[in-house]
């Protein structure tokens, strides 16, 4: 099949450069140059230009219409609904640019196409024009700048007093999750004392780290409640991409990096969302093809830097539920230095909030 494209293609360059090749031969037999430009060809131009401009602008609407309901659904943490208005802000701004800078650009080709005995007037310098190209982009960077960087000062700020603290920590090719426990103090930890099963090189001589509770199977949030989290990694440069709550930090290795997000909706809530709905249902349709089963929605912490052969499938599983949820999640969970809990026996909750 590809086979037959291709020879179709060559045939077809071919058909088209020996017709250019009559026309040719029949302008000279006419005693007309065929290489010289008359008004009638530039004409031509500039009507294709304008043509083009409406063609662009039209496919990328088509694209829009195509793609525009694969978009990340609305966003499930409170900053995170600050970055989608000025990415919007920035969106509209560009595609503003976009339309009226395009169309004066084959407008103007249009217009002005060239005509016999007509001369290109030659401007060397012109300050008014000058001023209004400088001006008018320095006030739009400056509005935009302004807003990023006050969202960008409170999105990166500490996080206040009290935050629980929650460790993320990468290594090729999977995510661990640290909870601070209690006392809401993570145990110091080395890489050094990486051994064994202590993967996140936990001091054991650290008291503060006897009450932290290792989960590597689900990140369980609670909602409305602010996180704080702590990021390491053991290897190489990870990143922890949490696109739903238009989270993203990277993993250091040697370092320690912060973020914190409050999550505003559980993973019920979301799933009852339409446009969730939506897009789970086209996501079904596409598995359905390959015979793979459906699934639900489910938030996700994903590796968003490249950082080996199986950095595609680095994810975990992030479920954000009521404060009662996150409790019985947690007394499912033992510390990991043998602390003992208070709790007698764990309660048989599943660990995904009932829906
Ligand atoms: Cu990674």
């Amino acid at each position: 099949m590809t086979l037959v494209i291709i020879i179709i293609l060559i045939l077809a360059a071919a058909a088209i450069w020996q017709l250019v090749r009559v026309v040719e031969l029949s302008s000279r037999l006419k005693g007309v140059d065929p290489n010289k430009i008359t008004d009638w060809d530039n004409r031509l131009q500039g009507r294709l230009m304008l043509t083009f401009y409406f063609l662009l602008m039209a496919f990328c609407w088509w694209q829009y219409e195509l793609y525009g309901d694969k978009m990340l659904p609305v966003s499930a943490s409170e900053l995170g609904e600050e970055i989608d208005w000025l990415l919007n802000f920035n969106f509209l701004i560009v595609i503003i640019v976009f339309v009226v800078t395009n169309f004066l650009l084959f407008y103007m080709g249009f217009k002005y196409y060239g005509r016999k005995g007509q001369k290109a007037s030659y401007i060397a310098h012109n300050n008014k024009m000058e001023m209004i190209w400088t001006v008018v982009p320095a006030i739009v960077l400056f509005v935009i700048i302004f807003f990023g960087i006050d969202l960008w000062n409170r999105v990166m700020s500490p996080a206040p007093k009290g935050t629980r603290v929650v460790e993320i920590y990468a290594q090729q090719f999977k995510w661990m999750v640290r909870y601070s426990g209690t006392d809401n103090l993570l145990g110091k930890a080395n890489y050094r004392l990486i051994k064994g099963t202590n993967e996140l090189g936990l001091d054991t001589t650290d008291a503060a780290g006897y009450d932290d509770i290792i989960v590597n199977d689900t990140l369980f949030l609670p909602v409305g409640d602010e996180v704080d989290f702590h990021i390491r990694s053991q290897d190489v440069l990870h990143s922890m991409y949490m696109p739903h709550f238009r989270a993203q930090m990277n993993c250091v290795p040697g370092m320690e990096t912060y973020f914190h997000f409050k999550p505003t909706k559980t993973t019920v809530q979301m799933r009852k969302d339409p446009y969730v709905i939506e897009l789970m249902r086209q996501v079904n349709e596409e598995r359905k093809k390959s015979n793979k089963e459906a699934v639900e929605f489910d938030y996700l912490l994903l590796c968003n830097k490249i950082c080996g052969a199986t950095h595609y499938n680095m994810q975990m599983k992030v479920v954000v539920g009521t404060p009662e949820e996150y409790k019985a999640f947690m007394e499912r969970r033992n510390a990991y230095l043998g602390y003992k809990k208070t709790t007698t026996e764990p309660k048989k909750v599943a660990d995904q909030p009932a829906h």
